[in-house]
């Protein structure tokens, strides 16, 4: 007998799985190789904040995911590259380092101690020798060195912005920060401020962003993310001169429009109360309601005043200008729904065709006057089938085609031009925080804002007491004297180092490359090992995550490839998205409704293996699915199923277990590509529910289905593998093809009527496509000439049931 009845005691996952796990780690199974014969695949995980609640078990979702995609990319003869590390600064561990006065060093590797043994109590064939932390100076002098190439490329600069401060935070928040008004983190006050901050020109690449899209395989979804994110608009830029003159200068207004069409529809105008010629143009007669409307639109975040169902608001400037199309003087206002971020911060107000201008001119009795026919002008003006009319040489024309002859008048008289718009904003890349990569600079009052030399990187966070920012809204490190002076590269004069750190975005725009050879002290990554591993094959994260980190993230990597440190334009060939995993109570997990499963229970009760397949079976893989005790239970039950059926290994076996064992082969490969894991998982259930009542199963059928059940369950296809008497890992055993005859589903004799009259059989597979049953019917001899030469009207297909020609 080749398996020993004394393991046929209790599946104790308590004892196999960190006995596999110290098994797989000591042989290196999944270290990835730099040189390898054969092919390579790059499977990539978003790599986690290591807080200090631990893991989550949402996190384990996206994990297994790609692990199971891991190990079947090995099984099919690939070099694999599954890495992880942390994403480890961030405010949550500065704001505990506030709190406590334990550094946020500290504290980060306690997290991490224990993010890493949560993960490898799962099993995951993460290559844990490529292991990398963005905290890690010799990680973060290469995060460093990325900026200090945007810098001298041109692509950092400083500039006063408005950002959104948070007041009990004292920090600059990104608008997705705020949360209707309130910051994101702690709920508090938000306002706008004046700052100096470090940005990044991703404006420069929004074309490049965006039209690279159609050569990678990204989720529609995701692609309509980073589309709209970037916000592309095609139309015109048209200049409007004022009747304001100071100091002999004539302001002159640019709008940008993506309708310049309907200029003769122009009736007023709009600045957003920040632009900078509104105290140029307003009378002395306006200015006191100018200047009080100016301080209430600052009191208003972006989407407040974007927000469409808020009734508008504004005043009058006082002053006109003349709209060039037709020379008629229009009247000049400022209202708060013109953003000063978008265009060119004033448009010209076509309340005919612009829901917007139509309710403002409404409110406030400007002319409304139509361009288009065929609009409805209380609602959506422009309809497509609308002609100009009103509009001297455009009448008569279409909209499009009245666009392209207006940008060709603008450009003839030099009034404007065609232009092209996004929303796409630079990137603000600064944080006056403690816990972040310093900015590389050195300020010098001779020289400027110079680069420190690459022999000094990194410059490393130097210890302090407080980690608090100062009152004035500056970093805790302004208040190190030693360490922010300093003497300048370039002259050696006295010099004042940057206080400014990174924002948490900087170390995760660019750790793909890092993976690929993380302990290179000399560059970023060898290009040898760059062109390698990259792209990156498979990516899997947060649709949180779709937008700003997969955008700066290409963003660098274009850059990089720009300057030839890297292989290729686009970082991620492939990008999917997981569903969050909800709470029992389908609300999302949280500490403060006391609803979290901590994954370290589940693995001590229940064992990893059965984690791992209850969250693949949970339900559809992108959608959100609450936390079920039952259904981990049901997995549970099914395990140990699988662990009884070793009893039933015999050299017989009857032909329904041959034929379901290929079914699965074939539904579990196809299953696994298309992230289809659930149901994967119910097909191999099916499998083993039809070994259980069959009295046997040859070695060879069990030994196959535990090489399609490893990749979900490593630990107990591992035991029970190499009980069966082998030595190696079931990791290097190949992924088993199946037969497809035997893995179709069984045949049916297909009744085949003409008119509803039975003319024919055929025998066919019974899920066979309508394409090839109508094929396959027509072929036969009978229902052959019953057709004849007629015309086929209609077929009506019932697969495995019949199959009917209206002729
Ligand atoms: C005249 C016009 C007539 C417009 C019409 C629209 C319809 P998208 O498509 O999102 O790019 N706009 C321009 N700058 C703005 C700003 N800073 N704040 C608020 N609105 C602004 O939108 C472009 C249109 O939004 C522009 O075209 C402008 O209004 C407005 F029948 O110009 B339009
Ligand atoms: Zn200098």
């Amino acid at each position: 007998m080749w398996y020993d009845f004394g393991r046929m005691d209790r599946y104790n996952h308590l004892e196999i799985e960190p006995k596999w796990q110290k098994f797989w780690e000591e042989k290196k199974l999944y270290e990835a190789q730099d040189n390898s014969d054969k092919p390579k695949y790059f499977c990539l995980i978003e790599f986690p904040y290591p807080s200090g609640a631990g893991l989550h078990v949402g996190h384990p979702r996206s994990n297994t995911a790609l692990d199971i995609i891991a190990r079947k990319r090995r099984a099919e003869g690939y070099n694999v590259l599954y890495p992880i590390g942390w994403d480890a600064f961030g405010l949550p561990t500065e704001n505990y380092a506030i709190k406590t006065g334990i550094h946020p060093r500290q504290a980060t590797q306690e997290n991490i101690a224990t993010f890493k043994r949560q993960l490898k109590a799962l099993g995951f064939s993460f290559d844990w020798s490529r292991e990398i932390d963005t905290t890690d100076p010799n990680y973060y002098k290469w995060t460093q060195w990325i900026f200090l190439q945007l810098f001298k490329a041109g692509l950092a600069y400083k500039t006063k912005m408005p950002i959104n401060w948070c007041l009990s935070c004292k920090i600059g928040l990104a608008n997705e920060e705020v949360v209707n008004g309130k910051c994101e983190r702690c709920g508090g006050e938000v306002e706008k401020r004046d700052l100096e901050q470090w940005m990044l020109e991703i404006t420069k690449y929004a074309d490049r962003l965006l039209e690279d899209l159609k050569d990678v395989d990204y989720l529609d979804k995701i692609k309509t993310q980073q589309a709209n994110w970037i916000g592309r608009s095609e139309g015109a830029i048209v200049d409007f001169v004022t009747d304001q003159s100071a100091g002999g200068v004539t302001p002159v207004l640019k709008v940008f429009t993506t309708r310049p069409d309907t200029l003769f529809g122009a009736t007023y105008m709009v600045l957003a109360p920040e632009h900078e010629l509104v105290d140029q143009i307003t009378t002395d007669k306006q200015m006191k309601a100018v200047t009080k409307y100016k301080k209430e639109a600052a009191a208003k975040t972006d989407i407040e005043r974007g927000d469409v169902s808020k009734e508008k608001t504004g005043v009058f400037t006082g002053a006109y200008a003349t709209n060039p199309v037709n020379n008629e003087k229009i009247p000049i206002w400022i209202a708060d729904y013109v953003l000063m971020g978008y265009g060119t911060g004033a448009i010209m107000a076509v309340p005919a065709h612009d829901e917007r201008d139509f309710e403002f001119a409404t409110k406030f009795g400007l002319e409304i006057r139509e361009v288009v026919s065929g609009g409805d002008i209380s609602k959506e003006a422009y309809v497509g089938d609308g002609k100009l009319i009103n509009s001297d040489l455009l009448d008569g024309l279409s909209v499009p085609d009245a666009i392209k002859k207006m940008n060709q008048w603008l450009e003839k008289n030099k009034k404007g031009k065609a232009a092209v718009n996004y929303k796409l904003r630079d990137w603000v890349f600064s944080r006056q925080r403690y816990w972040g990569e310093p900015i590389p600079l050195v300020e010098c009052d001779k020289c400027g804002w110079v680069p420190v030399k690459d022999e000094q990187l990194p410059v490393e966070l130097p210890e302090v007491k407080k980690y608090e920012p100062t009152e004035s809204g500056e970093s805790p490190l302004a208040n190190v004297d030693e360490w922010v002076n300093t003497t300048c590269p370039e002259c050696d004069g006295p010099a004042r180092r940057e206080t400014d750190v990174m924002p948490n975005w900087a170390g995760s725009s660019w750790y793909f490359l890092r993976y690929c050879d993380p302990k290179n002290d000399k560059q970023l990554a060898t290009s040898d090992k760059l062109s390698h591993w990259m792209p990156v094959d498979w990516y899997n994260g947060g649709m949180e995550h779709t937008t700003l980190h997969l955008l700066y993230s290409r963003f660098w990597n274009k850059f990089l490839h720009d300057q030839g440190h890297v292989p290729t334009s686009e970082p991620y060939q492939k990008r999917t998205s997981h569903g969050l995993v909800l709470a029992e109570d389908g609300r999302k997990m949280s500490k403060s409704f006391g609803n979290v499963v901590n994954p370290d229970e589940i693995v001590e009760q229940y064992g990893a293996d059965t984690l791992r397949v209850y969250l693949m079976f949970m339900g559809p893989f992108s959608e959100a699915i609450p936390w079920s005790t039952t259904g981990v239970v049901g997995v549970r039950r099914f395990l140990e199923k699988v662990w009884n059926l070793q009893e039933k290994v015999s050299k017989k076996e009857n032909e329904e277990v041959t034929r379901l064992l290929h079914k699965t082969i074939k539904k579990v490969t196809d299953d696994i590509e298309e992230m289809k894991y659930n149901t994967a998982v119910s097909q191999m259930m099916i499998l083993v529910n039809e070994i259980q009542s069959a009295d046997s199963v040859s070695k060879d059928t069990f030994k196959k289905f535990l090489v399609v059940l490893a990749p979900f369950a490593p630990h107990l296809a591992e035991e029970i593998w190499q009980a069966l008497g082998h030595k190696k890992s079931i990791t290097l055993e190949a992924w088993p093809k199946f037969d497809p005859k035997l893995a179709k589903d069984e045949t049916v004799e297909l009744p085949i009527q003409v008119n509803g009259k039975l003319r024919g059989t055929i025998m066919v597979a019974a899920d066979l496509d309508q394409k090839e049953a109508e094929k396959l019917a027509l072929a036969e001899e009978n229902v052959k000439k019953f057709v004849g030469e007629n015309k086929i009207k209609k077929t009506v297909y019932v697969p495995g049931r019949l199959i009917n020609f209206v002729i």
